[in-house]
């Protein structure tokens, strides 16, 4: 019988942890394939936990313990992920820009991008421009990913592709913008090299820009 792909993401939403990793368990041993797992599974039950907050039917507390159940089965597969590539596609600097406290979707990008291969230094939340500066330096990164949640931290893109231009690094980097409020073309005014809607598609964009540099 095919696995429940539906119980597991309805166990996501629940954040029910302990049902959402035996049934994670229980797909590995039936080989269920991992991409199907995280994007059909884990990411679509967080994308049903952000509608449903939109609506109005879930609050804050919910989503964080969806996130919670959604990591911790991450946790089980990321090395299962990382098995696949054996050297890292690229080093990528991840983080929330300055004044911005929103973690859940960075880290989900993190997760992504860690499980098809990249090195990922995340800075964490509220990074100041020149962290940024001094983190693509210290580990020679070749792609820079910046994440936003509030229309008024987007400008904080701005300020940190600046920062890394005057830096004289900009031509040995890559950056890649997103966030609820961040769009295709704001990306584009920014001068960001690409932008990505989602911690999946993010994925296919920073393997886009790699081939590109
Ligand atoms: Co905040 N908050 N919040 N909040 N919060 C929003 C974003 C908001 C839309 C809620 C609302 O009013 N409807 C609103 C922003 C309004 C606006 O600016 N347009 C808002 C506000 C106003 C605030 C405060 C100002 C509230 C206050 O204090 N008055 C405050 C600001 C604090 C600060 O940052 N300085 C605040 C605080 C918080 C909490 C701390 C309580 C908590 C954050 C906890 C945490 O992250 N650890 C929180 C939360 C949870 C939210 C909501 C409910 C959920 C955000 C989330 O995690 N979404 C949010 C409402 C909503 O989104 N419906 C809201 C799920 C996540 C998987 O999606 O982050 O979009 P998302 O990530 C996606 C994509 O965007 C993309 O991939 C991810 C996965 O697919 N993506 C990238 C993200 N980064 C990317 C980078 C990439 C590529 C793709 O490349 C590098």
């Amino acid at each position: 019988m095919a696995f429940d792909l539906e119980k597991l993401k309805r166990s996501v939403i629940d954040g029910d942890t302990a049902c959402a990793l035996e049934l994670t368990r229980q797909a590995l041993a039936e080989h269920e394939p991992l991409d199907v797992l995280i994007n059909q599974g884990l990411i679509a039950a967080m994308s049903v936990v952000g509608k449903l907050f939109e609506e109005g039917e879930f609050f804050i507390p919910e989503m964080l313990i969806a996130a919670r159940a959604m990591q911790s089965c991450m946790d089980i597969l990321k090395p299962l992920l990382s098995k696949t590539e054996s050297k890292p596609l690229a080093t990528v600097v991840l983080g929330t820009v300055k004044g911005d406290l929103h973690d859940i979707g960075k880290n989900l990008v993190r997760m992504m991008l860690q499980g098809a291969g990249f090195e990922v230094v995340d800075l964490g939340t509220d990074v100041a421009p020149e962290k940024f500066v001094q983190a693509i330096h210290e580990h020679s990164a070749k792609l820079v990913g910046l994440s936003a949640l509030l229309t008024t931290t987007m400008t904080s893109m701005r300020a940190i592709i600046e920062a890394i231009e005057q830096s004289g690094l900009r031509d040995r980097v890559k950056v890649m913008v997103g966030g609820a409020p961040v769009t295709e073309s704001f990306a584009r005014q920014i001068k960001a090299d690409g932008y990505a809607p989602d911690a999946s598609r993010a994925v296919n964009v920073a393997k886009l820009l790699m081939a590109a540099l």
